[in-house]
């Protein structure tokens, strides 16, 4: 949009005025992001009506990205830079003395999600916009967010995150949209006298579902979705509906909580709810949607493509046919073919304890009628698929096994697509975790790589870099990423070598900083930065970095007059609050780094920070600064992973194991630019075939492992004689599920290597070149347009 300074100043003081009452001079922080905010709205909202009446003019083919979890972070500047108004804004305020980054501040990070999933929902959310696809997000707003995480004596602690406080100025309620939701009860098929058999409830619970709209907002192109959030209420009925305030709570509680949990399964009723309360709000609407178009019923996949992020909307296949059976009145077979043609589906995990699998009396007592279709699609599978195939592949690939409904076979079995979210993922979807579903439908089975939105993870967090950028390359990369490369022709200019290196030191001074005020630790920009941000989970191997660390620590105490390359160490992470060991590694990462960070007699040659309440808007602030990319999942276990695109961006240098997303990574920017190291898939399935890894056994043999492990138990570290002991234990005892032991040795010798390399500026600054300018393959914006063709047949047309 144009907007110029002046105008901008006008619009601004009259929002402020009109919502508050106030000067700029008596504004809070709060007053004026509140303002801001209605004022970024202001600008978008005539781009957002038309939108709306453009689709429904043309009834253009829709996706909706159904997810349990978004985690969009922050919207304030990623909204004014889609509008092309940001500079404007932030020189219009500084005009009046205000600062756009302090402003920005008091926005809450938006955090409905607890990692990964979520956080690459909502990077669809801006590449689809901003690649002109008509797609939508539906999920669950939660009136409380991910925990907020502290350290007391080196413990989490969760405290909850009440984002919703102090208002949301990007939503809309639109109570007119709202629809309800029905639980329980008992339900009897009854002939409706033509010879129809149609639903009749009995004792069922009737909540109302009112959806809030977020737009999403395209890069410089006008373009704005709708992320749905659905809320619920308890519905006022003509004869009254008092309820006590239990029974109010029970109900408010569906939309209450996100659960915390990013890898643990547990069976939990109110899951369930939460599951079948966003999909049948979110099919519903686009169901009333679609009948308002005025199509024919078979028309429907050629207008709606639903997506199904992991299995925990998977209830989209039982509902949809629901709504086609017993409201439209179709046949099991029109509504069946109808379903298979709108559904695909994503896996985003083979952890075999992530798996949904719910009891088949839980979903009974809950949702009777999706039960019962449950049922009739799983016989109708088992009678079908039988004299194809033969018993036992049906007996493994159904969906209700040892009365459980097994999530996952409902969503493939009722989609036409699964996909996996890097190569290796898909690979292992097919021959591995996914086989016997291979053999029955290979057609379904694709790969689609995730990808990053290059332009919060550049443009908005790493301002420094992208100006040299600019400098170098020219503007172009801002909109067509795909320019990126053309920073290759400088990867042997000392110029420009230069230029990003004074950047990326501009970004450590101010974490620096920010690391000084927060946790009062001291570290020197001209140290390495070496950073590992994710969910701290026992397979992303969060211990091995810890070892390491002490590695180096032992050695430089054991040899006072060594002189190595300072190094930081900064983790970000939080834990699932009952996943016990995760907290152990936090306690011990806590007072490793309290020992290492007071110990005067290493010269601050080793630091380690562990930030609290890593989330979106921490990620923007480390990522920057960051020198190393710590990627040392074990092989097979991460399915592509994101925070390793958002590093690679910026610069960073990937030390990693062949895991996820990292094996494209090297292949784009080559052997030569990352350090790869430890055992690959092949090895590692060696190892689960042949059941003969030990760990007691390297321990053994390597005596720097036994020094590293033994400094847990023996007093070195303080403070962790229950933690440091059931470290040992795992390691020792329970024979290292992740064969951390097996891969330490080549870790520290690539960590070795690269201090070799951080040593040789130029060396250095080249591969870090050459990560930036290959990291434009992991947009976003590419692998939505991927689904856009391949699997959800829709066309951008803004
Ligand atoms: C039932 C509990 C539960 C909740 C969330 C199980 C599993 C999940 C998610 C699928 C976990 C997750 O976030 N997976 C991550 O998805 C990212 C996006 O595809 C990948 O980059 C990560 O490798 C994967 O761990």
């Amino acid at each position: 949009m144009k907007l110029t300074k002046e105008q901008f100043t006008e619009d601004f003081l009259r929002q402020l005025q009109q919502r508050f009452a106030l000067s700029v001079e008596d504004s809070s922080n709060y007053e004026l992001y509140m303002s801001l905010g209605a004022l970024t709205r202001a600008y978008y909202s005539a781009e957002w009506k038309s939108n709306t009446e453009v689709l429904k003019k043309d009834k253009n083919k829709q996706a909706y990205y159904f997810s349990i979890e978004f985690l969009p972070g922050k919207m304030l500047k990623s909204n004014l830079l889609s509008l092309g108004i940001l500079e404007t804004v932030k020189s219009g305020l500084k005009d009046l003395s205000l600062n756009l980054d302090e402003i920005a501040k008091a926005e809450p990070d938006m955090a409905l999600g607890n990692g990964g999933l979520g956080r690459l929902a909502s990077c669809f959310m801006d590449a689809l916009a901003s690649s002109n696809f008509p797609g939508n997000g539906n999920g669950i707003r939660y009136n409380y967010g991910l925990f907020k995480q502290k350290f007391v004596d080196g413990y989490q602690v969760e405290l909850p995150d009440s984002w919703l406080k102090g208002g949301n100025v990007w939503e809309v309620r639109k109570e007119n949209k709202a629809v309800n939701v029905g639980f329980s009860g008992q339900v009897y098929m009854v002939d409706d006298g033509l010879g129809n058999l149609k639903p009749h409830y009995e004792n069922q619970q009737i909540l109302r579902a009112i959806p809030y709209d977020t737009p999403m907002l395209g890069f410089e192109n006008d373009v704005t979705n709708v992320m749905r959030l659905w809320t619920v209420e308890i519905p006022v009925t003509e004869e009254g509906n008092y309820l006590t305030v239990e029974k109010r709570r029970a109900v408010e509680d569906i939309t209450a909580v996100l659960y915390p949990d990013d890898s643990n399964y547990e069976g939990r009723l109110l899951r369930l709810k939460q599951e079948y309360f966003f999909v049948s709000a979110g099919l519903q609407s686009i169901h009333n949607y679609f009948l308002s178009l005025g199509l024919p019923l078979s028309q429907f996949p050629n207008h709606v493509a639903i997506h199904i992020n992991d299995t925990h909307p998977a209830l989209c296949v039982p509902e949809l046919m629901r709504l086609l059976l017993d409201v439209d009145g179709l046949s099991w077979e029109k509504a069946w073919d109808i379903t298979v043609k709108t559904m695909s589906y994503t896996n985003h995990t083979i952890m075999q304890e992530a798996l949904e699998k719910w009891p088949t009396q839980m979903v009974y007592d809950l949702l009777p009628r999706l039960c019962q279709i449950i049922q009739e699609i799983d016989r109708r599978f088992v009678a079908e698929k039988t004299p194809q195939v033969g018993p036992s592949l049906v007996h493994r690939t159904r969906i209700l096994q040892n009365d459980h409904v097994h999530m996952a076979n409902l969503a493939i079995i009722g989609s036409h697509s699964t996909n996996g979210v890097a190569k290796l993922h898909s690979d292992l979807l097919k021959n591995v975790v996914l086989h016997d579903f291979y053999l029955l439908y290979p057609e379904r089975f694709n790969n689609k790589t995730n990808g990053i939105a290059i332009r919060r993870w550049s443009q908005l967090a790493n301002e420094q870099m992208s100006q040299v950028l600019d400098e170098t390359i020219g503007r172009s990369w801002r909109k067509n990423i795909d320019d990126l490369v053309l920073l290759k022709a400088y990867q042997d200019d000392p110029a420009v070598w230069e230029k990003l290196a004074t950047a990326k030191r501009a970004n450590k001074e101010r974490l620096s900083q920010f690391i000084m005020e927060t946790k009062g630790i001291e570290v020197s920009p001209a140290a390495i930065f070496d950073v590992q941000i994710k969910r701290l989970h026992a397979y992303k191997r969060q211990l091995m970095n810890l070892l390491h660390i002490l590695k180096l620590y032992i050695d430089l105490k054991e040899n006072p007059a060594k002189k190595m390359i300072p190094r930081v160490f900064i983790f970000g992470a939080k834990a699932a609050p009952s996943y016990d060991y995760a907290k152990t590694i936090i306690k011990c990462i806590n007072e490793v780094a309290d020992l290492i960070n007071g110990d005067k007699s290493i010269s601050g040659q080793i630091k380690v920070v562990f930030l609290e309440n890593y989330n979106v808007s921490l990620a923007e602030l480390i990522i920057p600064a960051a020198d190393v990319s710590e990627q040392i999942s074990l092989a097979t276990k991460e399915a592509s992973g994101t925070s390793n695109m958002k590093l690679m961006l910026n610069g960073a240098i990937t030390v990693a194991t062949l895991d996820g997303a990292n094996v494209e990574i090297r292949d784009a920017v080559g052997s030569e630019n990352i350090f790869i190291f430890g055992l690959d898939e092949q090895e590692v399935y060696g190892y689960y075939k042949r059941r003969d890894y030990n760990a007691k056994k390297i321990y053994d043999e390597d005596p720097i492992i036994q020094k590293v492990l033994n400094s847990f138990i023996d007093g070195t570290i303080p403070n962790i004689q229950r933690e440091g002991r059931e470290i040992y234990e795992s390691l020792l005892t329970y024979n290292d599920e992740y064969f951390v032991l097996r891969d330490f040795a080549a870790y520290c010798s690539a960590q070795e290597k690269i201090s070799q390399h951080y040593a040789d500026r130029d060396v250095w600054q080249k591969m870090s070149l050459l990560n930036i300018a290959n990291a434009s393959q992991f947009s976003a914006d590419k692998t939505v347009t991927r689904y856009a063709e391949d699997i959800w047949q829709i066309d951008p047309i803004f």
